[in-house]
């Protein structure tokens, strides 16, 4: 039997589901249940009566998984694939804008520690980011910890008072404006989109901005027959699996996220056959975390 067959049958004995970032490998995708981008894998998470729940993705995305459902088993096939940016804020300077501005909202990002959620009055997506920004009744708002996909949302939503952090991702830092450049010549005429996590600048050279599940449906939509994509190109997969026909160019190689790229097809058996790598959340950061997400869920609809 090929690996890919060892884990559907072991998937099906355990009565686990398997949840695959549009990141990680494109086996990895295959032999998921859902494959998402981290909204809508928070919103599986939430809702599935699996036993096991097996997360490939980030850890953030395990810790998000548990806490929308903790009776669960979350299993993870590696507990060191972690996003560097769901480190980027400081709890102190948080503490500090909260004292400075009585109104303050703190809209956290999902790609985020749960430690750092603890400090949200909401999390949003890149997905949801734009409608929850605009419904909420506070004017000032910290955006934490993603200071581009804030830049992005504050362009978006010019009534508020959006406040930026200096986080980042560095996958999608790589991107430069001589790599746009460089597409349009060698691609005149073929639609460039990106993700906002992108560098300011490059978002306003292109052509379309949107969340990983945006980014996939404009080029199942647009009548373009081929794309210039500026995201983590793991997405390409799905996006070639939706058209077969169309052709996809990277707009830059270096577009890979090391640690989704940690999550294999035999950690994905061996944490499943062993039971190992399980998420834990603390008690205490839970109680205070979830509610964040909770809310997003709710604002979300
Ligand atoms: O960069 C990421 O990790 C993204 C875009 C996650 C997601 O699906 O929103
Ligand atoms: Fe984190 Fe960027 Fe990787 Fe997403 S692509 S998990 S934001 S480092």
């Amino acid at each position: 039997m090929s690996l890919k067959e060892d884990v559907l049958k072991l998937k099906k004995e355990k009565n686990a589901i398997i949840l695959a970032h549009y990141y990680v490998d494109g086996a990895v995708q295959d032999v998921a249940d859902f494959v998402g981008d981290s909204y809508a894998l928070a919103k599986k998470a939430k809702n599935t009566d699996a036993d096991i729940i097996v997360f490939a993705g980030v850890k953030f995305m395990g810790e998000s998984a548990k806490m929308l459902n903790p009776d669960k088993k979350v299993l993870m096939p590696d507990l060191n694939a972690d996003c560097p940016m769901a480190h980027m804020a400081s709890k102190a300077v948080i503490k500090r804008m909260k004292e400075e501005y009585e109104d303050l909202a703190v809209v956290c990002y999902i790609n985020s520690t749960a430690e750092l959620k603890t400090m949200a009055d909401i999390c949003v997506t890149s997905s949801n980011a734009l409608k929850i920004v605009r419904s909420l009744p506070n004017k000032n708002i910290f955006f934490i910890p993603d200071g581009n996909l804030g830049a992005y949302v504050k362009k978006q939503v010019p009534e508020k008072n959006i406040i930026l952090n200096d986080g980042y991702c560095i996958t999608h830092k790589r991107v430069t404006l001589k790599d746009v450049e460089k597409a349009r010549e060698e691609h005149p005429n073929v639609p460039i989109i990106v993700h906002p996590e992108c560098v300011n600048e490059v978002v306003e050279a292109t052509d379309f901005a949107g969340s990983t599940s945006e980014l996939i449906q404009y080029t199942v939509e647009n009548s373009s027959k081929e794309f210039v994509i500026g995201t983590e190109l793991g997405v390409l997969h799905e996006m070639q699996l939706k058209s077969p026909d169309k052709t996809f160019y990277p707009l830059s190689d270096k577009l890979i996220c090391m640690n989704m790229k940690k999550v294999s097809l035999e950690k994905v058996y061996d944490c499943l056959l062993n039971e190992t790598n399980e998420v834990f959340v603390d008690e205490e950061v839970k109680a205070m975390a979830e509610k964040s997400l909770d809310r997003m869920l709710e604002l979300a609809k």
